[in-house]
């Protein structure tokens, strides 16, 4: 097991894979201040000293988007995520920009059986029995470079044909019918349009409840008045929790008006993930930097104009703007 880091700044713990904390299915402890647990380690930088408990699933860790078998669960207010090479290059760099305290932190890398994942803050930790929803930002979810890729060699897929006509039977073209297959682009353009992304800017992925139960149930909630049905329904009667999820809205909206970081990227696939409970604890963090890409050199994009092929913009300030003003009304 190993955790590495590049910047000088983050955690870099590295163990010896035959090292006894190599098996961590039992409560592990690396105690960074402790000289004996030091000396097992190679090379160790960190924020701030930490201890890291590592055994699986005792952390009720809520996955509502995204691909399953990518968590792995951590114990003292930390995950595992695999490690994505895109969100791993935006990660140092979110940690070093104005958007910080909106982004789970970053707490090294780490490996385990030969796959590498990326350590960080639980956003669920502190919560109790947490009601999550996961909405993905943007007006498109696919990159640039995937629908030229998909242009030069196209590769059919029958997953998303499938995917398709489950949820509406009449979507396919009589060629794709012939074929019973799509390309994952095209699916990924339908998803946009059959969903609130083409028309607001954002969708709603998935949402849990505090009593436990979830519903990724919303690839059809495209309306603003659907939207905003569903938004009631997360939030419930709590006027105060609205206001608070309102403000931190409002507040990553202006940090990402200021942000470099936001500025010399396109953020594709990214999620605001909003977590409450019962106590009326409520708050907002930018997750998910798997498709996010810095510009190319001399690309300027403001995340609210309109996107067309080959101008990088993503829509996400639009999105979010769409999200306030649906907050505004609840
Ligand atoms: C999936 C969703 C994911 C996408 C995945 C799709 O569709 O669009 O964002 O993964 O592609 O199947 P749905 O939500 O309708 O199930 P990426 O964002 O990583 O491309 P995949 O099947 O190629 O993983």
């Amino acid at each position: 097991m190993s955790a590495k880091s590049k910047n000088p700044e983050e955690a870099s713990v590295t163990l010896d894979s035959d090292s006894e904390l190599s098996d961590w299915d039992g409560p592990v402890d690396i105690d960074l201040t402790d000289q004996s647990s030091w000396k097992k380690i190679k090379n160790v930088i960190h924020w701030t000293p930490f201890v890291q408990h590592f055994k699986k699933h005792r952390y009720p860790w809520v996955q509502l988007a995204g691909h399953k078998g990518n968590f792995l669960a951590g114990e003292d207010g930390a995950i595992l995520k695999k490690l994505n090479q895109k969100e791993h290059k935006s990660l140092p760099l979110l940690m070093a920009d104005i958007l910080r305290p909106y982004v789970p932190e970053y707490r090294g890398d780490l490996e385990k059986d030969g796959e590498t994942y990326v350590l960080m803050q639980d956003l669920l930790a502190g919560f109790k029995s947490p009601c999550v929803m996961d909405v993905k930002m943007g007006v498109r979810t696919y990159l640039e470079d995937e629908l030229e890729k998909a242009r030069q060699n196209p590769k059919l897929r029958k997953d998303m044909y499938q995917k398709m006509v489950d949820i509406c039977p009449d979507a396919p073209t009589p060629e794709e019918r012939a074929a019973g297959a799509i390309t994952k682009p095209r699916y990924m353009q339908w998803r946009e349009t059959i969903s609130s992304s083409s028309s607001l800017c954002f969708r709603i992925e998935g949402i849990k409840k505090g009593d436990g139960s979830s519903s990724k149930d919303f690839k059809t909630t495209r309306t603003r008045e659907q939207v905003k049905e569903a938004l009631k329904s997360f939030i419930g009667e709590d006027k105060t929790l609205v206001g608070k999820y309102l403000r931190r809205l409002k507040a990553i909206r202006a940090t990402q008006e200021t942000s470099e970081f936001f500025a010399k990227h396109e953020l594709v696939g990214s999620s605001l993930l909003f977590v409450h409970d019962a106590s009326g604890h409520g708050n907002i963090w930018m997750i998910d930097f798997g498709k996010t890409t810095p510009l190319p050199d001399g690309v300027h994009i403001d995340h609210r104009s309109e996107w067309k092929e080959g101008n990088h913009e993503d829509g996400y300030l639009r999105g979010v703007d769409n999200l306030v003003s649906i907050l505004e009304e609840l």
